[in-house]
Formats: C-alpha cells, structure tokens, sequence
C-alpha cells in the first residue's frame, strides 16, 4: 500500500529535496509552503519523472491557525491517511543581539517555528491516526542544542522544537505515533538568504571556505529515519558538515 507524507516547507531548501526523494520512493505527496507558484512547478517536475504518484499542493502560512485548520481539513475528503509528517518550515530572521533585535522578525520566527509546528501537528492528527504507521519528524537545528552570538530568539525557538520533540513522544506513544528530531548545522539552502533578508552576498559568505551540507544530505537523512523498521525510532539525530565542530566553528580552506 503507497504511503502518503506530508511535507511542511516543501518550495525550496530541505522540503523541495525531501518530495523529490520521497516521489523516487513512490509516496503520494502533501506539499506545503506559501509559494503557491514553487509547489505547482515541483509538482510538474515530479509528475514529468513518475505519472504514478498523487500530489496535494496546500499552500498556506503555517503562523496563521484558521488558515492551517481550514486547510488541512480540506485533506480529510481527499486523503485517506498521512503515514509520515514532516514538519521542516521555518526560518530564522536577523543575526543582532537581542537589545538591536526587531520584535516583528521575533514574532515570525516564533509562529513560525514554534505555533507553526503545534498547529500543522494538532490539524494532521486526525490523518496520522488514520495510518497504520504513523511518524512525525521535526526538523530542529544544531540552534536547538547550543545557543550561538547573533542566535538569541532563532536559537530559542529551535530549542522549543527540541523540548516539544520530546514531549510528542511522550503524549503520542500510546497512540503509536513516532516521533523524531533532525538537527543539522549548517546547510546551504535559502535559509541564509532568508536570513539575511535577500543579501545573497551575506548569505554566501556563510557557507565559504568549507563544504557545507546541502539539502539533499539532510532529506536523505529524513526519508532514512522514516523507512527503518516499524519497532526502531531514531529519537534524535544530529549532522554537521564535516568541517563543522560546532556553530560558528568551521575549518576553513
Ligand atoms: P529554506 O529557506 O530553503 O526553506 C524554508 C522553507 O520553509 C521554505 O519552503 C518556505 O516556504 C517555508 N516556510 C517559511 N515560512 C513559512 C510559513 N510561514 N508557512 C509555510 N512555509 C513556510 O531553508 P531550509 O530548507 O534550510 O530550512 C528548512 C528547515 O530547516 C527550517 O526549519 C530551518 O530552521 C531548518 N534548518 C536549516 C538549516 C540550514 O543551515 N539551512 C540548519 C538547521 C535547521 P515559503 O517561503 O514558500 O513559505
Ligand atoms: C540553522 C543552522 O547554525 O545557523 O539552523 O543555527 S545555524
């Protein structure tokens, strides 16, 4: 029986990668994020590869909970079942201190990355019960482990999806669904552009001098975690680049 996963953030980055490779293994596709435009062009893309595979593009902005409700509901006419959750949208804004910081770049990444992840995961629970098998995989970061200068609020929100990984495993493991955390350091994505509000010659300065991880390190290491066996949850899993010991420590060319 084909499985279904639902991808939070799937219009670039780490998303985009994991529905390209969940598509190779045959999944049907529930695809997130606000591009409306990105989703249809992914899904074109997928479909120009493998005609056999269901695509659901649902855009909306996981900050706003009735839009989040309205459409996910939407699935329950269209999908019998979602066996694997993703929850990988986020996003971090701005690397000053907290005394130069922006509350409304505070703000975004909070219902972004906290509220978002608690109201995609309340809505789709209904689908997850639904499955046989039903998983949940949080996308946290090295930022969910170790505070960093500049990381403040972004780091905060990321240690909110470490503390609420762990608390979904422990509410959910009566209802059988897994639960686990994957926590990269840096990758190259548009996160930094993101980051540094369009300076993409800010954000490139990010990743030079060393080999950074790109997306498709990180999806593969999403759709491993959810293909192993029924009784082996990996809880957490945390992965830097090799040049990377900790954030901001690099060894450079
Ligand atoms: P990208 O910027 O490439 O992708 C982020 C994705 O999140 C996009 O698809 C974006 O879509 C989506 N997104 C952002 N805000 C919203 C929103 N309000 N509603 C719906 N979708 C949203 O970055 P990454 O792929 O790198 O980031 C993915 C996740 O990985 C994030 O949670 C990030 O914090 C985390 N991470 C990234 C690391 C890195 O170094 N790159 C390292 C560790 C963790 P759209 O703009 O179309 O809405
Ligand atoms: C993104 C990686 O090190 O910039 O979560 O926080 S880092």
């Amino acid at each position: 029986m084909k499985k279904t996963v639902f991808i939070t953030g799937a219009t670039s980055g780490f998303g985009e990668a994991c529905a390209y490779l969940y598509a190779e293994k045959n999944y049907n596709l529930i695809l997130n994020g606000r591009r409306a435009e990105r989703l249809e062009k992914i899904k074109s893309k997928i479909l120009s590869n493998n005609k056999n595979v269901d695509i659901i593009l649902l855009p909306f902005d996981v900050q706003k909970k009735d839009e989040v409700e309205k459409s996910i509901n939407t699935l329950q006419q269209q999908c019998k079942s979602v066996d694997v959750l993703v929850n990988n949208a986020g996003l971090a804004i701005g690397t000053t201190g907290i005394q130069d910081g922006l509350i409304e770049d505070w703000e975004t990444m909070i219902d972004t990355n906290i509220k978002g992840v608690l109201y995609v995961t309340k809505f789709t629970l209904p689908l997850l019960l639904k499955s046989s098998c039903p998983h949940i995989v949080n996308v946290g970061s090295i930022a969910g482990k170790v505070v960093y200068k500049g990381g403040n609020v972004y780091c905060a929100t990321k240690h909110a999806v470490d503390a609420l990984s762990q608390a979904m495993r422990i509410d959910y493991l009566d209802l059988g669904i897994k639960v686990s955390q994957v926590l990269p350091g840096a990758a190259e994505t548009e996160f930094s552009i993101v980051r540094y509000k369009g300076d993409e010659a800010k954000a490139a300065n990010v990743y030079e001098g060393y080999k950074p991880l790109v997306a498709e390190d990180v999806a593969n290491i999403i759709v491993w975690v959810t293909e192993l066996p029924q009784h082996v949850n990996i809880n957490e899993l945390l992965v830097m680049p090799t040049a990377q010991a900790a954030p901001g420590i690099f060894k450079k060319n």
